[in-house]
């Protein structure tokens, strides 16, 4: 595939420079930031991420900052997840959803001061769409891209890495549990969260002039624990079943759809736009829904979504598909119809070089 052509509109980071001189060999566009995709190769970044412990440029995951007297009000607005509770202790996986209950975004977010909410958005804009509702609705609140940048510690060994940057007590956090830590002259929000499902934390670096500074400072740190630097790894999130948005889901899908049920809270639908339409699929079940699929031989990459059939017939997409290694086979997430969801259903898949067997599977890999 031709290079993406560097300009001021695709955005460095605060760690583009350690990225860089890490040797990262390719890059996505992701909320129009550079985000790395491959260091090694896949499989070697893949194997490396299960056992030993990453560092990640995820600073394309922008956060969206509500503050104000409003900005929990618009909050609840954006979300069919009860967000009341949250505190300033834990981070909540929110899906965002428009005014027909379909998927805009699906972040983390979390209460980052007494009126202040961070919104951190995957990959579509919602600042705009935050503006315009709180435009709308007269809200005293202040949508802005204030500077943050993520940065992810994940594989099995994060604990110990984490521990002698930020200090043991970091490791008392839980999952999704989340505090401020000193480094250097500040403190910065760490959480137990990332976009894999080997364990590991997120530190919302506050500042972009604190980026090399942290990043050299967990290199240095962990050099006996094989430190490297890496990015989300297509085929492990795929085997634990993350979801990508604009992948994996579009504003075409619900979040009953994609598999978020147990983040849509019956009891603030009538305070969050959307809230009708998605009470009324509760009522009516859902027509479709996300599935874990195995598929079967070499394929190419999946580059754009692929029909699904059953007896000649389209009954879903394969929105996301790469070789696993540890599996055996392809691992896969598709958008299927309610008669062909079913664990052990055989399919069809209709790739861009040809025919593939495929089958359901009782849930994801990991
Ligand atoms: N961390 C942060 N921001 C992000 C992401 C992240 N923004 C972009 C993108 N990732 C948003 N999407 C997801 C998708 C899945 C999860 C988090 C963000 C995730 N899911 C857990 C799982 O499926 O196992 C469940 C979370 C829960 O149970 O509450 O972690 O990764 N800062």
């Amino acid at each position: 595939m031709a290079v993406i052509s560097p300009s001021r509109r695709v955005r460095r980071t605060p760690f583009s420079d350690g990225v860089e001189a890490a040797g990262v060999k390719g890059y996505t566009v992701y909320n129009r930031m550079l985000l790395p995709t491959v260091f090694e190769s896949v499989e070697a970044d893949y194997h490396h991420l299960k056992r030993d412990v990453q560092v990640w440029d995820v600073a394309c995951e922008r956060q969206v900052q509500l503050q104000g007297p409003d900005a929990a009000r618009l909050l609840q607005m954006l979300t069919p997840r009860n967000v009341a509770r949250m505190g300033q202790d834990r981070c909540f996986y929110v899906p965002v959803v428009d005014q027909n209950g379909g998927m805009l975004n699906d972040p983390v977010a979390l209460q980052a001061g007494e009126d202040t909410y961070w919104i951190s958005i995957a990959d579509s804009d919602l600042l705009l769409w935050a503006k315009g509702i709180a435009a709308a609705n007269d809200l005293n609140v202040a949508v802005t891209e204030p500077d943050v940048s993520p940065l992810a510690v994940q594989g099995p060994k994060a604990d110990a890495l984490m521990a002698r940057v930020f200090g043991e007590a970091v490791t008392n956090l839980r999952f999704f549990g989340m505090a401020r830590f000193a480094f250097q002259d500040r403190n910065l929000i760490v959480a137990r969260s990332g976009y894999s499902k080997q364990g590991g934390f997120e530190i919302y670096v506050e500042g972009s002039e604190l980026g090399m500074p942290l990043w050299n400072a967990l290199f240095e740190a962990g050099e006996d624990l094989n430190v490297r630097a890496g990015c989300p790894n297509l085929i492990e999130r795929i085997e634990g079943g993350l979801l990508s948005y604009g992948n994996d889901m579009t504003d075409e899908n619900s979040p009953l759809e994609c598999g978020l049920r147990k983040f849509v809270d019956a009891d603030v639908l009538d305070q969050c736009y959307g809230g009708r339409a998605l009470r009324e699929e509760m009522e009516a079940g859902s027509k479709r829904k996300i599935c874990a699929v195995s598929i079967e031989g070499d394929l190419p990459p999946c580059d754009r979504a692929w029909p699904v059939l059953a007896d000649g017939t389209q009954v879903g997409l394969i929105t996301s598909s790469a070789r696993s290694p540890d599996f055996g086979t392809n691992v896969a997430i598709a958008m299927l119809d309610r008669d062909y969801w079913n664990a052990g259903t055989r399919l069809e898949v209709q790739t861009q070089d040809g025919m593939a067997r495929a089958q359901v599977e009782p849930k994801f890999w990991i």
